[in-house]
């Protein structure tokens, strides 16, 4: 058991952690042994060399995209994580390190004009990069807030070309439980898989992000290339993307596979829709022991709230 200093603002695990309560029975009654099967292995090969992006970086600031909250430090941002791929824990920053970043491509498939695979390092410099200040609210009730770096998704589904009947874009997280240990756990749907509708993803929000405080992302924060959709919980955000899929149906998320009575497609931030299992009201603020008032669509309304219209009879809160 590995036993890690906290910080005073730090909250116990077993507080923080509810996202996945319901599982740990089954954790419990299943073998550890998956976890530890790739410890052995070496660091990826990429690890110390220089990232071939780094001159893209501090990208310019969308001023558009302030903040009324103070910025996180980026030391609690980058020490804090879920990444269930490298452990069930918010400590997964060394276990991380093991993910190869280079090479890195992403298969862009299903309806759009023509499918495509592009590296990461080609995409990065065929779409403009931004930086841009987001709330960031993760469902077990922790926020944050920090300068994304990225590419606007609405770009980047430009660059697809849809056809008509794309109805919904799915993302797909990598898949190789060899160096991502909680990928042989076997009771949960891997790969990662995230969703959002068409008219979602179009919207002027949702980040393709590629850096964090004006640097390339760190493999904790979901390197090369992660979503950010800041006006949904934390989950749809999903990280280290490989397959870029538009569909005519929505797709089943790797949460709603789990456990659907907890996590829906839309997972909107709403104070006045508790979690089954916890009040969605406030908020605890990462790196300070203050709490605070959790703000519908996180405090986004203006950008989102149109796209739910007729939408009303769905679990749009969960
Ligand atoms: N592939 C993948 N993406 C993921 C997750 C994960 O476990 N695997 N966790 C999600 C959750 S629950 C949250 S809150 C955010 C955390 O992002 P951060 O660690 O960069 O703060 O990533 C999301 N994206
Ligand atoms: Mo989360």
């Amino acid at each position: 058991m590995l036993i890690k200093r906290r910080a005073g603002w730090e909250m116990p695990e077993s507080e923080a952690t509810p996202e996945r309560a319901f599982l740990d029975r089954r954790q419990l009654l299943a073998t550890g042994a998956g976890l530890i099967a790739g410890a052995a292995l070496p660091r990826s090969a990429a690890a110390g060399t220089p990232d071939p992006t780094l001159d893209l970086y501090p990208a310019r600031r969308n001023e558009r995209y302030a903040l009324d909250v103070p910025l996180t430090k980026a030391e609690d941002a980058a020490n804090y994580n879920n990444f269930y791929e490298f452990g069930m824990s918010k400590d997964i920053v060394d276990a991380s390190q093991r993910l190869a970043t280079r090479p890195w491509s992403i298969q862009v498939e299903g309806l759009v004009e023509k499918p495509f695979e592009i590296g990461f390092d080609d995409l990065v410099r065929r779409l403009p990069l931004e930086e841009r200040l987001y709330r960031f609210r993760c469902v077990e009730a922790w926020a944050m807030a920090v300068p994304w770096t990225g590419i606007p998704l609405k770009s980047f589904v430009a660059l697809a070309k849809p056809l008509s009947g794309a109805k919904y874009i799915r993302f797909e997280t990598f898949l190789n439980p060899r160096v991502a240990p909680g990928q042989n756990q076997r009771w949960y749907p891997w790969p990662y898989v995230e969703g959002l509708t068409i008219a979602e993803a179009t919207n002027e929000l949702p980040l393709l992000v590629t850096g964090i405080y004006g640097k390339p992302l760190p493999t904790q924060h979901g390197a090369p290339i992660r979503l950010i959709t800041p006006w949904k919980y934390g989950f749809k955000s999903v990280k280290s993307i490989r397959r870029i899929s538009f569909v005519a149906e929505r797709p089943k998320t790797f949460w709603q596979a789990l456990q659907a009575s907890e996590y829906g497609f839309w997972a909107n931030v709403n104070p006045a829709v508790p979690h089954p299992r916890w009040s969605q009201a406030s908020e605890q603020v990462l790196g300070s022991r203050e709490r605070r008032p959790t703000l519908i669509y996180n405090g986004y309304g203006d950008q989102v709230a149109g796209l739910y219209k007729g939408l009303e009879g769905e679990a749009l809160f969960m």
